[in-house]
């Protein structure tokens, strides 16, 4: 696939390397001309983090939108990541039918949730407003938590295969068509991918590294989207964005001042290098 014209709708975080300030940074590294929606803007990041402001978009949306389609601008890709509030959703799926062109794909990081719980900005009612974006997504790219939430299956900490195979059923039984299941891992040193398109399940193994790290889900969902857009296929896509995402990890742990983010910089080249 050659040059795409991509947007992307999540927040600014002004400081704390998520969202747009990795999404616009890596979708245009991968080489894809990047629009921004920004569906909020904060001071920084929900996690970690205390006493942040919030600043809603959602009710400059439709007039947005509104001017794109006059202007008849379209686009190859629409990635949705951490959205501001459940009313937006709504924008955002006309967003899907109306600025896409005919071969749009869309990709949708329920950005909402993470080990076992679900970021403090957000309610049922979000996730009730979050399924229909998700299940109406060509390419979905949750992690666990989010794919319970999804579909209202048991979250564990600890699983084996046969769990994982009965939570990509409950996500497919819901509309899922291309999932890209995140942190998946059945051994303590390794973690992983689950690509799963149609019946079709690979996965992707690759190290783990213990620290969490914040950031990283938009980290791999941007790579991801970047490769997928350079015509790589689903499971290609899959692999390149994990181990660039294991690189940016690496190039911070030793860091501890670094808590908050992810020095996904200058590991930029590994990912150029990996999509030629
Ligand atoms: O990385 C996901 C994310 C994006 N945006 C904001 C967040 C988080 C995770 O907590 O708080 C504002």
């Amino acid at each position: 696939m050659a040059y795409q014209k991509i947007l992307t709708v999540q927040d600014i975080s002004c400081v704390g390397q998520c969202s747009l300030t990795v999404a616009l940074p890596i979708l245009s590294a991968a080489g894809h001309e990047t629009c921004i929606l920004p569906s909020a803007v904060l001071s920084t990041h929900t996690a970690g983090f205390t006493g942040y402001t919030f600043r809603d978009l959602t009710e400059d949306m439709p007039a947005i939108t509104a001017h794109w389609k006059k202007e008849n601008i379209r686009f190859g890709a629409i990635y949705t990541g951490y959205l501001g509030s459940a009313e937006q959703i709504a924008y955002v799926k006309d967003m899907f039918a109306g600025l896409g062109t005919e071969d749009v794909i869309t990709f949708v990081d329920p950005a909402m949730a993470d080990n076992g719980r679900l970021y403090p900005a957000f309610d049922q009612a979000f996730v009730e407003e979050m399924k229909t974006l998700a299940f109406s997504a060509d390419i979905i790219l949750p992690n666990i938590t989010e794919a319970c939430c999804l579909t209202g299956y048991e979250y564990k900490e600890t699983y084996d295969e046969a769990y994982i195979d009965g939570l990509l059923a409950a996500l497919r039984a819901n509309g899922a068509k291309t999932v890209i299941l995140t942190g998946v891992g059945f051994t303590p040193d390794t973690t992983g991918v689950m690509v799963l398109e149609g019946d079709n399940k690979q996965y992707y193994k690759h190290r783990r590294i213990s620290k969490g790290s914040h950031g990283t889900g938009d980290v791999y969902a941007s790579a991801f989207v970047g490769a997928y857009m350079r015509g790589k296929s689903a499971f290609e896509a899959a692999g390149i964005a994990a181990e660039y995402t294991v690189r940016c990890i690496e190039n911070t742990v030793d860091d501890p001042d670094h808590w908050y983010g992810v020095k996904f910089e200058p590991v930029l080249p590994y990912l150029i290098e990996a999509l030629k």
